[in-house]
């Protein structure tokens, strides 16, 4: 990662967000998307397009397609490219976010419309609706977002913003029914809508209070893009002290045993990563 030089604050304080380009050299982002390549042929134990085996891996196996996005964005892999680099923890000090603290996971955002189609909701609106993230982490109120495009994000699905919205407070937040509850703008902020192409290693970084979505689907709009984002209150802020440190996001342990290895699989496993070390 290449230092950042020039100071972004400003422009985050009055627009709610700033897009860094080149803040990643594109090689490093590359590899993270190669590495959820290798784990989706993995996963399917097919080689193929990365978007062609997600594809495949949602329709014929839909529960291991979510847990492997779930995995791959705990990965140490994806944490070690993208998110443990002093370079963003300056940035983030230089944004006044002073002792960053990860809110919950990172988050994937993998679009197209075939990985998004659902028979059960058919005309769905491809991506997310207008929201703001602070509603679903209510920590500290400097609170921000960092989002980052795995691939060139042109016409394919970019990130569309509210430039000064975050000034306007928290917005009431409504669930239409697809379990994404959604902010409907003013028609004053609809006014400063900002569609925010980017290319593979930009970064975005936006107020928690910023309201933004995916730009829905327009002529020209198709085809498949991939990022990612992490979320990051802050343990020196007052406001989040004030609201005991309260995050909305919740870890849950299901108790039930799904499955029971024998001890063989076991030392088997065991065994098996020993056997690669050497
Ligand atoms: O990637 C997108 O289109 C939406 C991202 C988003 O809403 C978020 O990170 O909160």
């Amino acid at each position: 990662m290449k230092p950042y030089t020039p100071n972004p604050f400003e422009k985050y304080v009055d627009e709610g967000y700033v897009l860094l380009k080149g803040f990643y050299s594109p090689s490093r982002v590359e590899r993270a998307l190669e590495y959820l390549s290798q784990c989706a042929t993995r996963a399917l134990e097919r080689e193929g397009d990365l978007h062609a085996n997600l594809q495949a891996l949602r329709e014929l196996f839909p529960e291991r397609y979510s847990n492997l996005l779930n995995a791959f964005v705990r990965s140490m892999t994806l944490r070690e490219l993208l998110f443990n680099d002093p370079s963003l923890m300056n940035l983030l000090t230089q944004l006044q976010l002073i002792e960053p603290v990860y809110t919950t996971y990172p988050v994937s955002h993998l679009i197209s419309e075939d990985l998004w189609s659902n028979p059960n909701k058919p005309g769905e609106i491809v991506g997310s609706p207008w929201h703001q993230d602070w509603a679903s982490m209510q920590g500290s109120l400097n609170a921000l977002t960092c989002w980052i495009p795995l691939l060139d994000v042109g016409e394919n699905f970019p990130l569309q913003c509210i430039a000064g919205s975050h000034r306007d407070g928290l917005r009431p937040h409504e669930d239409h029914g697809n379990t994404f509850p959604e902010a409907a703008p003013t028609p004053t902020q609809q006014q400063n809508i900002v569609t925010l192409h980017c290319e593979r290693g930009d970064m975005v970084i936006f107020s928690s209070f910023l309201l933004h979505r995916t730009r829905p689907q327009s002529a020209g709009s198709s085809g498949f893009r991939a990022a990612v984002s992490i979320r990051f209150d802050d343990m020196s802020d007052e406001s989040y002290r004030n609201r005991d440190y309260y995050c909305a996001y919740r870890h849950t342990v299901d108790r039930e045993i799904r499955t029971f290895p024998t001890s063989e699989e076991i030392v088997h496993s065991i065994k098996k990563g020993n056997e690669a070390l050497h």
